[in-house]
């Protein structure tokens, strides 16, 4: 994709640690495609392919990207070693699992050391975590701002989130 400055990259990076992690994307990709959002998913671990990891982080706000979201399970390193290799704003969403329940992942995800922060939603909040992109890209975007606006306007009459953006409602 390329936008009318130059830039290659999506709006919205996501990266999750697993191929079995990307069918639990769907509810974020319905959410970011109602704000008109362009995003890319990626498979990167911080575990096995920590190089992958490093050139998706350090090349992205060159290319374009606004933010981040990352997604992973168990010891969740992702989110955290993303936000240490980018200035880009990270979102990380911590998956369940069936031994700890996310419990794991979660702590993972949000005890960043003082300088790396992570801004981490709820367990499997991948909802959340769009909507959270879509705030930070609306901050330079009159358009995704007027959405954002539609998207409240919405939720205080009632309407479901995921019925409202897949249109079912
Ligand atoms: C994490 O370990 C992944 O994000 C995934 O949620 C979990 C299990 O990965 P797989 O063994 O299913 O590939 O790194």
């Amino acid at each position: 994709m390329t936008s009318s400055s130059g830039a290659t990259g999506p709006q919205v990076a996501i990266v999750v640690g697993s191929a079995n992690d990307v069918p639990r994307l769907d509810e974020a990709l319905a959410v970011l495609d109602w704000f008109g959002l362009s995003h890319e998913v990626h498979v990167a671990s911080a575990h096995r392919s920590p190089r992958r990891v490093l050139e998706l982080a350090e090349g992205a706000a060159a290319s374009g990207v606004r933010v981040f979201i990352a997604g992973a399970g168990k010891a969740a390193a992702l989110p955290g070693a993303i936000a240490a290799s980018t200035t880009l704003p990270v979102i990380g969403v911590p998956f369940s699992s069936a031994d700890l329940g996310g419990l794991d992942a979660l702590l993972a995800a949000v005890q960043m050391p003082r300088g790396v922060p992570v801004a981490t939603v709820a367990i499997d909040g991948v909802a959340n975590a769009a909507i959270l992109a879509a705030e930070i890209c609306g901050l330079g975007d009159a358009d995704v701002t007027a959405r954002l606006q539609q998207f409240k306007a919405e939720l205080a009459g009632g309407a479901d989130v995921m019925a409202l953006v897949r249109g079912t409602r």
